[in-house]
């Protein structure tokens, strides 16, 4: 049986759910917690859809026990979650106290999903800044200053959790912090050229420095846990980049062939390969930031896999005068008037599979490393105005999750490529950014009045899916019987 190609994932590959901190655990004044630039941004007018803020979200940072408790019922291996980087270090900056209520919390969470067999894969940051760093130094686009401070909490939290937590990523996408933060301003800090949405700003340089900030805070910050703490703890560090596969609109010479390099390439080419695309050198010229040769040398080859965040596939044609796009119109609509799949809760997301399977070898291809998918689900439309009942039935979901998983496994077992792990978009509803609380993208559905959880099908799918397509750990059941003489 050893030469047997196996038709399963492997027994050691991971699998559960995400969610970020300030999506999930409200109690915003409690315990020490520092602000953070999400906190104030999310009460302004028209910041979110529905005026809503994360002072509640799902309650999880009273309620963790019940989401503990959801995590096993649901049987998974790991579970992905974000530290809030204002309860570690309430103003954020390296000589600010450190709030040891904060470091209790995680620590407890940490402890009790180990205690359950589920292991950590922890976020550093998903886009949940202390306000106190904006405020002084103006944050992400102060390089001298962020750069320390980022690696310092880091440093903490390798030092307090290193222990027990082996599966590190630095940011949750880049991208999106540096173009939905400083380009469009629609999410925090909510800077842009557009003086409708915000007094100052310029989406012209802002985007591409804060990237390139991102970039070298995380390149510092694996840098300090590959030479301090590694060794020691035996864990592994990356960063997750969010990116999406794009289809030619049509075969027309004018249908983009570099259709999906824009968000995929910006930051991973820097990372994984040592320098950022041609083309986006020349997009920019000098309004792109260089690195020294010495910063170049931390932050190639600074993530030991790729983190991948990826929901869709976009048709896709040259053209228009989207930078954050690579200079390329995307839509959904064939050319015949055809839609590429079934259309989601928010504009950007539609069901199409194949398309997640192309990505997965692409990205394999260019960059050679492991791949963990730590994000990828579905918003189901009109979901949050049915009773409970109904969106529990969430077909839309479930067809996604079929498709993906299908695609996920061909890419391992058809194509070779190398996948160690896959987290659904997300345990559970929960406050969706600018969305506020109108889309939903849990499997498992959160009633906001009552804070009370209830699994989706979807959630039952996912599960079911896992625990028949993974290979069976014998090892573990031999160890558990009489041992050989
Ligand atoms: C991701 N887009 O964000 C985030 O990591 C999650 O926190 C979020 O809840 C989830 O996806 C669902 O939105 C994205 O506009 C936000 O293409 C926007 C886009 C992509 C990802």
């Amino acid at each position: 049986m050893a030469n047997k190609i196996s038709s399963r994932l492997p027994k050691d590959f991971l699998w559960g759910f995400a969610t970020a901190s300030f999506q999930i655990e409200g109690s915003t004044q409690v315990d020490g917690r520092g602000k953070s630039i999400w906190d104030d941004f999310s009460k302004k007018p028209g910041k979110t859809l529905d005026g809503r803020d994360g002072d509640v979200a799902t309650d999880s940072y009273r309620l963790w026990k019940d989401d503990l408790d959801l995590l096993v019922s649901y049987g998974v291996k790991s579970y992905r979650f974000s530290i809030a980087w204002s309860r570690i270090i309430p103003l954020g900056g390296r000589n600010d106290p450190v709030n040891e209520a904060g470091i209790r919390f995680y620590s407890n969470l940490i402890d009790n999903l180990l205690a359950r067999g589920i292991i950590p894969f922890v976020t550093l940051y998903h886009w949940d800044l202390p306000q106190g760093l904006e405020d002084r130094y103006g944050g992400w686009l102060n390089k001298e200053e962020i750069v320390k401070d980022y690696v310092n909490y880091a440093k903490i939290c390798f030092e307090r959790f290193g222990n027990r937590v082996k599966n590190w990523l630095t940011f949750n996408e880049p991208w999106c912090i540096s173009v939905h933060g400083y380009g469009h301003g629609v999410f925090a800090p909510g800077r842009s050229s557009d003086r409708t949405r915000c007094p100052e700003g310029d989406t012209s340089t802002e985007p591409w420095l804060v990237g390139h900030n991102v970039i070298l805070a995380h390149a510092y910050a694996s840098k300090l846990y590959r030479e301090e703490f590694k060794q020691a703890q035996g864990g592994q560090i990356g960063i997750t980049l969010n990116g999406d596969w794009a289809l030619p609109y049509d075969d027309s010479p004018e249908s983009a062939s570099r259709g999906s390099d824009a968000d995929l390439l910006t930051f991973a080419d820097p990372i994984y390969l040592g320098h950022y695309p041609e083309y986006l050198k020349e997009m920019l010229g000098s309004r792109l930031p260089t690195f020294t040769a010495e910063e170049l040398h931390v932050v190639k080859g600074s993530s030991e896999f790729y983190g991948m965040n990826t929901y869709t596939t976009n048709l896709c044609m040259a053209g228009g005068d989207n930078e954050f796009q690579g200079k390329v119109k995307y839509t959904f609509t064939r050319p015949d008037g055809t839609q590429l799949g079934t259309q989601a809760h928010c504009a950007w997301l539609q069901d199409y599979a194949p398309g997640f399977r192309q990505l997965l070898n692409y990205l394999y291809k260019r960059y050679r490393k492991p791949i963990y998918v730590t994000e990828n689900g579905f918003a189901v439309k009109d979901e949050n105005n049915k009773p409970v009942e109904e969106a529990l039935s969430d077909y839309d979901r479930v067809h996604y999750f079929q498709g993906t998983t299908s695609s996920l496994l061909s890419a391992v077992v058809e194509d070779g490529v190398d996948i160690r792990g896959y987290f659904a978009w997300s345990l559970m509803d929960n406050f969706e950014w600018a969305d506020g609380y109108v889309t939903r993208f849990g499997v498992t559905y959160v009633d906001y009045e009552t804070q009370k959880r209830y699994p989706k099908d979807s959630a039952r799918f996912v599960c079911q899916w896992f625990k028949e397509n993974i290979e069976k750990d014998e090892s573990s059941e031999s160890a558990a019987g009489p041992s050989a003489p």
